[in-house]
């Protein structure tokens, strides 16, 4: 090959090179801007999602959590790293190489070990999960970066300007801000840039620290992903990215030349992409009352809480979950802040056992009589002392019909025709329950011989598994990327809508159902509120709205009068008698649950 050649080849090889690194990120900016909502297919450019940004609370909210908590660990994480940086450059003392090494190590320790030293640290102290909790832990992180880019630009710094100035009889006072920090600014401002950066972005230490009410967009990004890709967040990541490349940009301009002038323009748009959206839309109203839900995925439309907090007055935040098992470990960790949960009944054995539920005032919830006795005073909870029923459902098999034929049978999700394209719940009861229930066992089952049993039948078809998930099933589903998929009937009672082609079975074997409620914890902080909502959710038109859009069995009676024929007749969010004569409620499995959680972590580890 000639020298031509070459540099052609390897122009090429480079340009693949880069495709690879921006191909992801590039998809995520263009279909930001793609008028179809459902499905990767370009339909045409709109900004729409930008705009809709702006109307929506909780990302606004989540934004403002985040500027403010990145600014005070910036301010902070700047001052102590620059004068950190000052001591080890000017100064020499014992074990200096040590603590030269300890100030920069955080930079390299997993993120994940931090962000768990850091949450049982801040649970010895007793300290509460929140605002102050997240900043020290940005702080503990940002401090080492800003540490190493000060004595970069330290080590440039030329001494002997200050020596002079000393000798013309300025004071140290006056050395350090006429001489000393001018000349080290950029490094500091790049220091802060990077810092603000780093703090805006982070993920996983935030996720263990963070408490209700201070949920940063990083968070508040992923919470929403949870209930599938939407454009908006599509939108709100590319800003995101924008933003934070442009700061990088700035940071390392500074950091090269100390050009500030070719820094202020990337700094003050990405500073700038991060506040335009309060300038558009104004901040969000910090409600004096403000109300913490605590719900499953995909249970509660953002439109009921909309019109709650209109009613109100109120701000409500709401945290999603996928499992009873992460609902009770942030319940059983203490005080939660949250003030409205919605435990299955099997959990609700679990934490009224425990204490953890505060008894509900019946006065207070006069459309309690809009609910059908027959989920009512149920053994879970007699007297409904402690919940109101929320939303029913089943556990079953959903399919697309043009690949996979007709399914009744728990077989289908281990035939091996399927390896690859069987989606199961991550989640121990009912992916055990299922097992259970090919082998003829009741989804209650103790002992542990059947129990292994059961584990050994996931073990065998671990191998056509694609994913174990509970949040996106039906999302991957009507993507196309699985065939079959076990999973909760309001989330295939959608995809039906949306696709013929998909089916959805409670097969012969039997299967789980569930009866979920909503309760208020021992510890709520705004019990009143809550019971104003929980009566607010059994009102008729609001519960026939949450059962539209989420497409669960209400039990609400009065709800149904305000429901289509379509929803009324469709045996996925009504079954026939018949079909749930066939399922079997979740129980409380005692001791056994230990044995549960051990055989499920099991199977998922399992090769
Ligand atoms: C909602 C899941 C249904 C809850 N995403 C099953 N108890």
């Amino acid at each position: 090959m000639g020298e031509r050649g070459r540099a052609r080849a390897l122009g090429l090889w480079s340009l693949l090179v880069y495709a690879f690194l921006y191909a992801p990120l590039a998809v995520l900016t263009a279909f930001s801007f793609n008028r179809e909502r459902l499905t990767a297919t370009w339909r045409g450019f709109t900004l729409d999602w930008y705009g809709r940004l702006l109307e929506n609370t909780q990302i606004l909210t989540a934004l403002r959590n985040s500027l403010v908590v990145a600014v005070v660990a910036t301010a902070g994480a700047t001052v102590i790293g620059t004068a950190a940086a000052l001591a080890f450059h000017r100064h020499r003392f014992r074990q200096q190489g040590t603590l030269d090494g300890l100030v920069t190590l955080p930079i390299v320790i997993p993120e994940i070990a931090m962000a768990s030293s850091l949450l049982l640290l801040f649970a010895a102290l007793g300290m509460r999960l929140g605002f102050t909790t997240v900043v020290l832990a940005h702080l503990s992180f940002a401090v080492s970066y800003a540490v190493v880019l000060v004595r970069a630009r330290l080590a440039g710094f030329d001494r002997s300007l200050e020596e002079a100035a000393a000798d013309l009889g300025a004071g140290p006072a006056r050395v350090f801000f006429q001489v000393t920090l001018p000349g080290i600014a950029p490094g500091i401002l790049a220091a802060a840039l990077l810092v603000f950066a780093l703090s805006i972005d982070d993920y996983v230490i935030t996720s263990f620290v963070a408490g209700v009410g201070s949920t940063t967009l990083p968070l508040q990004i992923y919470s929403m992903v949870r209930s599938g890709i939407s454009p908006e967040i599509n939108a709100v990541s590319t800003l995101l990215l924008v933003a934070t490349a442009l700061l990088l940009l700035a940071a390392w301009r500074l950091e090269q030349g100390g050009r500030a002038r070719g820094a202020a323009l990337p700094a003050v748009l990405g500073l700038g992409i991060l506040g335009a959206p309060f300038v558009l839309a104004g901040l969000p109203a910090p409600a004096d009352r403000v109300l913490n839900v605590y719900i499953w995925s995909a249970y509660l439309p953002p439109e009921t809480v909309r019109a709650f907090e209109a009613r109100e007055g109120v701000r409500v935040n709401v945290d999603l979950y996928d499992s009873n098992e992460a609902l009770l470990a942030k319940l059983q960790a203490g005080t939660s802040g949250y003030d409205v949960i919605c435990p299955s009944n099997y959990a609700v054995e679990i934490l009224v056992q425990q204490g953890l539920l505060r008894p509900l005032d019946h006065s207070l919830l006069p459309h309690l009589s809009n609910v059908d006795p027959f989920y009512l005073d149920r053994d879970f909870d007699p007297g409904n002392r402690y919940t109101t029923p929320y939303f029913a459902g089943t556990t079953g098999i959903a399919y697309r019909r043009s690949r996979v034929g007709d399914v009744d049978s728990w077989d289908a999700l281990w035939d091996p025709r399927f390896a690859g394209r069987v989606l199961m719940l991550d989640d121990a009861r009912e992916t055990l329950g299922a097992a259970l229930r090919r082998l003829g066992l009741s989804v209650n089952t103790v002992g542990e011989a059947p129990l292994r049993r059961a584990q050994r039948l996931l073990i065998e078809q671990k191998p056509l598994v694609k994913a174990y998930d509970s949040a996106s099933f039906k999302d991957t589903l009507l993507a196309g990327d699985v065939w079959l998929a076990q999973g909760w009937s309001g989330e295939f009672a959608r995809v039906i809508d949306l696709d013929p082609d998909i089916a959805y079975v409670i097969p012969k074997e039997g299967s789980t159902a569930f009866l979920d409620t909503l309760a208020i914890p021992a510890s709520a902080p705004h019990p009143a509120l809550a019971h104003q909502f929980l009566d607010f959710v059994m009102e008729a038109e609001v519960a026939a709205e949450i059962c539209l859009a989420m497409r669960y069995t209400t039990p609400n009676r009065a709800a149904r009068a305000h429901l289509p024929s379509a929803v009324l007749d469709n045996p996925a969010i009504f079954p026939p008698a018949e079909t749930l004569a066939r399922t079997e409620l979740l129980r409380d499995v005692g001791d056994a649950t230990v044995l549960y959680d051990r055989l499920w972590t099991e199977v998922k580890t399992a090769r």
